[in-house]
């Protein structure tokens, strides 16, 4: 493998592996725009070699974080038609015009699914989020600023701590934020008027991958009447789950559970740590994506809208054979 066009790749691939760059939607675009510059600087003899060095670069990206879906299809809306063009030029001019059209509509999806979902918050309301989603942080922003939202509960969201992260970026903002510990979600769900969370991916069956205890939260919900709101662009559903592929959970390392302590300061001790989990439909009153709010059971429709006649690249389960199809 040739080390310099590759290396914008290496660099984004190990950001993302290490967390420096995280979020299903900061990942997908950081994925477009290393696929953008690797194309940039490749310098070598032949198209062909150009398109299985692609294929190298996306199963590389790929297999950072397998539970999020919106990067996989990031890295198939850039490369979409590459294996059409017929020399590296246009290869490369193709590659660069999805990237840029990629991280234009992504950033605008973000911008319509605030102005939707925010209108879903009545006025007056305390709001519960978990985890650390632009998206839903989004829709909460613009409900405050609408005068809809008073306060908004952050959970702590062990492993990672992404809490502290959402609930400094919404002290900055002057929006009055409580952090609790997740498990206190139940403890505080009767004074909640919503629940607002992100989401890797969302399933045919209209389930929704985010965070760890978003299931739990979800379920408490539910319980307590509350309504549960999913804030996830288009590109966060899954095509492959329309015909029955489950999504991978990402497990992380021992580390992270043992924390403060080192799993060696446990002899004896298991530890796992899924970072994942699925929020079925059941527990789902909406979500919100730039095309509208849908209930979960409509995800088939939209994953026909955006995916129908897809014709792209398709992966092995853990992201190592990107294939044209
Ligand atoms: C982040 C997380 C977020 C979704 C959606 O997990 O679960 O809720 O990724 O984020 P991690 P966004 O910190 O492990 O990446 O709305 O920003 O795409």
């Amino acid at each position: 493998m040739k080390k310099g066009p590759f290396e914008p790749v290496r660099r984004t691939s190990e950001a993302i592996r290490t967390m420096e760059i995280r979020g299903a939607g900061r990942i997908a675009r950081a994925a477009s725009s290393a696929l953008s510059e690797m194309v940039e600087i490749w310098d070598g003899p032949s198209r062909d070699e150009l398109l299985s060095d692609l294929k190298k670069a996306a199963g590389m990206l790929h297999a950072t974080r397998p539970s999020a879906v919106s990067l996989r299809n990031a890295i198939l809306l850039t490369l979409k038609g590459a294996e059409l063009e017929e020399d590296v030029d246009s290869i490369r001019e193709a590659v660069r015009n999805n990237s840029s059209s990629f991280l234009k509509a992504s950033r605008e999806a973000v911008e319509v699914i605030s102005r939707i979902g925010m209108k879903r918050i009545p006025k007056g309301s305390t709001v519960m989020t978990h985890c650390n989603s632009s998206a839903a942080l989004s829709i909460i922003e613009a409900a405050f600023n609408d005068g809809r939202i008073e306060e908004v509960y952050a959970t702590e969201s062990r492993p990672w701590r992404q809490g502290q992260l959402t609930a400094g970026w919404l002290a900055e903002r002057g929006i009055p934020v409580t952090m609790i510990v997740d498990s206190a979600a139940r403890f505080f769900m009767n004074g909640m008027d919503m629940v607002c969370v992100g989401a890797d991916t969302v399933a045919a069956n209209g389930a929704v991958i985010n965070k760890i205890g978003t299931a739990q939260i979800a379920l408490a919900a539910h319980e307590a009447r509350t309504p549960f709101m999913v804030a996830a662009e288009t590109y966060k559903f899954s095509p492959e789950t329309l015909m029955g592929s489950l999504v991978e959970i990402e497990d992380r390392g021992p580390e992270e559970v043992a924390d403060p302590l080192k799993p060696e300061d446990l002899p004896g001790v298991k530890f796992k740590n899924p970072v994942f989990d699925a929020t079925p439909p059941e527990y789902i009153d909406s979500i919100v994506c730039e095309l509208g709010i849908i209930s979960p059971y409509m995800a088939t429709e939209i994953i026909r809208e955006m995916f129908g006649g897809f014709r792209s690249l398709s992966s092995g389960r853990n992201g190592s054979d990107f294939r044209w199809l």
